[in-house]
């Protein structure tokens, strides 16, 4: 298609390389969104190239959602919701190129709808986990951490909440924001004051990123030093996670890869040169992991689990067995 004065069109290409940038540059973030905008994606590619071109064969179609795949899955390495999504999405009969693009965006819009569900779901069974009077602290923005205090709230239960800022990116401002236009009482602080208010803290509720086999789980940098302290103050550790962030490679000895960002996120050039910092390293991991023996309880969708329960779920609810191996 050509692009002309009165009519801007793109194509299915520029459309899903469009996506996977918000997902490369966190204009688009959080594990849960990154995974439905993954698969809102795949679904509108799928349905692009078939309205594109009436003549492709099954074997180009499956050619292009390969190259959709591969682009979405390389954007952020560590939220295997990520891959999960796309794996879960991207499979659909080899038969004619309407029934697999047909198939791919009823998954991708079913995807999409259980990925909002679960986050309900999980914020009505956290809920039942935190008190009248309760203090919470969290960490980053983690949309399905704050649908259980959301949820607590919303029960009519008096609870406030302490937000770490979250550095780099500070998303901890978001998660401030959200819960006190709510009408919950907030206090946002600095990351490294977090085992200072520890024992102001009921209970601990952050998202993740991955579970791993083990039930260790990844989430914001930060967060395996709030279950740290909340470990030493015998304060409940709380994860939320839905089933789609259970990671199946772990199951055959992967690692999670942790992503490593940009220096610029932590401190400019120019900060750089005025502080005489030239010859420092900086380092930006995004993501820390959360030993099991350190997390009380992880809340999905299906229900509450002891990280030791990881492999039940990975393999029984994600319906992955040991020869789906790549
Ligand atoms: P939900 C976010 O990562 C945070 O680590 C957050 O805890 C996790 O994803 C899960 O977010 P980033 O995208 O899926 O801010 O619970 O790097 O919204």
């Amino acid at each position: 298609m050509t692009d002309t004065a009165s009519t801007i069109t793109t194509t299915p290409e520029a459309q899903l390389k469009s996506v996977a940038h918000g997902i490369e540059d966190m204009t688009i973030r959080g594990a849960a969104i990154i995974a439905q905008a993954a698969a809102g994606a795949l679904g509108a590619y799928a349905r692009g190239i078939w309205a594109e071109c009436a003549t492709i064969t099954i074997e180009e179609f499956q050619q292009k959602m390969d190259w959709a795949a591969t682009t979405l899955v390389s954007t952020r390495p560590t939220a295997v919701s990520l891959p999960n999504a796309v794996r879960i999405v991207n499979r659909y009969p080899k038969t004619t190129v309407a029934e697999a693009s047909e198939t791919v965006i009823k998954q991708a819009d079913e995807f999409i709808s259980h990925s909002k569900d679960a986050a309900r779901r999980i914020g009505q069974i956290g809920q039942k986990r935190i008190r009248n009077g309760d203090t919470i602290m969290t960490i980053c923005n983690s949309s399905v951490a704050i649908s259980i205090i959301m949820a607590a709230h919303n029960a009519g239960k008096n609870i406030s909440v302490i937000a770490c800022e979250t550095r780099p990116r500070l998303q901890g401002h978001i998660t401030a924001a959200q819960l006190s236009a709510a009408g919950i009482p907030v206090s946002l602080i600095v990351d490294s004051a977090a085992r200072t208010f520890m024992k102001e803290v009921d209970l601990v509720i952050t998202g993740a990123d991955a579970v791993t086999i083990t039930g260790a789980v990844v989430n914001k940098i930060g967060t395996s030093q709030l279950a740290l302290a909340a470990h030493e103050s015998r304060k409940n550790f709380i994860v939320a996670a839905e089933t789609y962030k259970f990671a199946p490679a772990t199951v055959m000895g992967d690692y999670i890869e942790i992503e490593e960002r940009s220096a610029n996120e932590v401190i400019t050039p120019d900060e750089i040169k005025a502080k005489g910092l030239s010859n420092v390293t900086i380092r930006n991991p995004a993501f820390d992991v959360t030993p099991p023996e350190y997390i009380d309880l992880i809340v999905t969708e299906i229900g509450v689990f002891p990280p030791a329960m990881s492999y039940r779920i990975i393999h029984d609810h994600l319906g992955w067995d040991l020869e789906d191996t790549e």
